[in-house]
């Protein structure tokens, strides 16, 4: 199996260039896994609670889990991939089960910065995306998407999303075999890396 991560800050282009990849692979090759759907399950804490938790630092990512998938999937056993609610901020009771393919890449913001998983993945790719535009798209995402208000991400960006990614995103930006600037808008990086894993399936 080979696997392929994709990090970046958040707003970078990660998830499309992730899903341009499946798209011109093929979703009978490719399992695609998020980081997003292993945030710590945190049904038992409030709301108000839940609300509170920094979602940019490593320790709210249930990493054991993601690890323990990984390695599942490498030995070609399925997994029962968490769902994650952003608008409540918790993991849902049922489960997506995910066949073990050739192919697997896992996306998100701070899967260089643990070395555990770094060891399980085979290409590190970082999506590399100047701040303004980050930060433009995350706005715009959240509020269309996540079910958040002007007034939420412009406090979250400032007192978590933007420390931590200075702490934990951009330094392990260090550990990529590739720099991808501008994301799924880079047809060249998309069609080499895609040709690349296209030869891996042909040949093993
Ligand atoms: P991407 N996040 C939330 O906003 N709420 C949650 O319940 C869980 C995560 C955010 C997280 C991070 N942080 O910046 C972003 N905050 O999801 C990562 N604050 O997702 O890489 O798709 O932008
Ligand atoms: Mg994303």
């Amino acid at each position: 199996m080979l696997t392929i991560g994709i990090a970046g800050g958040t707003g970078s282009g990660k998830t499309t260039v992730a899903e341009r990849l499946v798209e011109s692979l093929g979703p009978q090759d490719v399992v695609l896994l998020s980081q997003d759907s292993y945030y710590a399950d945190n049904r038992h804490l409030s709301i108000q609670e839940r609300e509170r938790v920094n979602y940019d630092h490593p320790d709210s990512v249930d990493g054991d889990l993601l690890l323990s998938h990984l390695r599942m999937l490498r030995s070609r056993q399925a997994i029962d991939m968490p769902i994650y609610d952003f608008s409540s901020h918790t993991r849902i009771d049922e489960t997506v089960n995910i066949q073990p393919k050739s192919v697997v890449i896992l996306e998100g913001i701070l899967i260089f910065a643990d070395p555990a998983i770094r060891q399980e993945l085979d290409i590190k790719v970082f999506v590399d995306t100047d701040a303004d535009v980050r930060v433009l798209r995350r706005m715009s995402r959240d509020i269309q998407e996540r079910g958040r208000s002007f007034d939420s991400v412009f406090h979250q960006y400032l007192n978590t999303v933007k420390p931590m990614h200075d702490a934990f995103v951009e330094p392990s930006k260090r550990f990529a075999d590739l720099i991808v600037p501008e994301g799924g808008q880079n047809e060249i990086a998309i069609g080499l890396l895609a040709s690349r894993i296209q030869t891996y399936l042909k040949i093993g």
